[in-house]
């Protein structure tokens, strides 16, 4: 923690980037850990149910994954949430990249969020691209539909979709630059968002996660906690 706490102070450009682990002790469960969504029995594994094949061929299923799996509207944002919202307003931090859809970082206060996946709080029509409120997915009865006969679907990028060009680039501008990056939640297995790392050119590579990943070998400083109570822990 003393080493996380000088290094923080040590840098003028610190940037996040995270992933479902940050969620979990907000009760959202990721893919990969014992409990994650890898590990329950489902008829397909996520990356299949949650891919724009499967959301095209077997719609109502998909919502079905979707909405019992992914969406946790009432999750309330944990201390790394909320210590990353105050980094960014002490002025350390400069952009939160999240692999997440959840809309905690915002729900936190953080101001500068690239969300690489999108977003469960956003919604359109697939027919006439009219924007539909997170409620009216949540609500409705099996799939979706827009007052055209569309399908609304959520903004959220799915497994075979491409991602958005402009926040791709974005991020890489922001972890260039960084003089240190806290990579946290992540089992960074998931491309091309775990690629944008190799960007990274500053001297303090920090890694909070449970469980190992491939840039451990990489990482100046691992804590293998929960990452809300490294924050918790953390004074900004
Ligand atoms: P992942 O592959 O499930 O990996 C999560 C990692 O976080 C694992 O290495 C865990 O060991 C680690 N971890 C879990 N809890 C904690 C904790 N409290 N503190 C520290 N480490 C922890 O998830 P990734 O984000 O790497 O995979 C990318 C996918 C997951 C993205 O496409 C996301 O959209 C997708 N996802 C998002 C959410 C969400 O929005 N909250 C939930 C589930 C999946």
């Amino acid at each position: 923690m003393n080493k996380l706490q000088d290094y923080i102070s040590q840098s003028n450009y610190v940037v996040f980037f995270g992933g479902a682990g940050v969620s979990t002790e907000s009760g959202i469960p990721d893919f990969r850990s014992v409990d994650g969504l890898y590990n329950q029995q489902w008829k397909y594994p996520p990356e299949i149910m949650l891919s724009r094949s499967f959301f095209k061929s077997k719609t109502a299923d998909f919502f079905d994954f979707y909405k019992k799996k992914l969406l946790h509207l009432d999750a309330q944002p944990n201390q790394a949430h909320i210590g990353l919202a105050a980094l960014e307003m002490a002025g350390k931090l400069k952009a939160v990249i999240t692999q997440n859809i959840d809309g905690l970082h915002q729900k936190a206060g953080s101001k500068n969020v690239l969300e690489l996946h999108g977003s469960v709080w956003r919604n359109y029509c697939l027919d006439c691209k009219v924007a539909y409120e997170v409620d009216v997915v949540a609500n409705a009865t099996g799939i979706p539909i827009c007052r055209c006969g569309g399908v609304i679907r959520p903004d959220v990028v799915l497994f075979d979709e491409q991602l958005d060009d402009d926040i791709m680039v974005a991020a890489m501008d922001h972890i260039a630059r960084a003089d240190m990056i806290i990579i946290g939640g992540t089992s960074l297995g998931v491309y091309p968002a775990a690629g944008l790392l190799q960007v990274f050119r500053g001297d303090r590579l920090v890694l909070i996660n449970k469980s190992t990943t491939h840039m451990d070998n990489a990482a100046d400083l691992i804590i293998r906690e929960n990452i809300g109570d490294v924050f918790a822990k953390l004074s900004i």
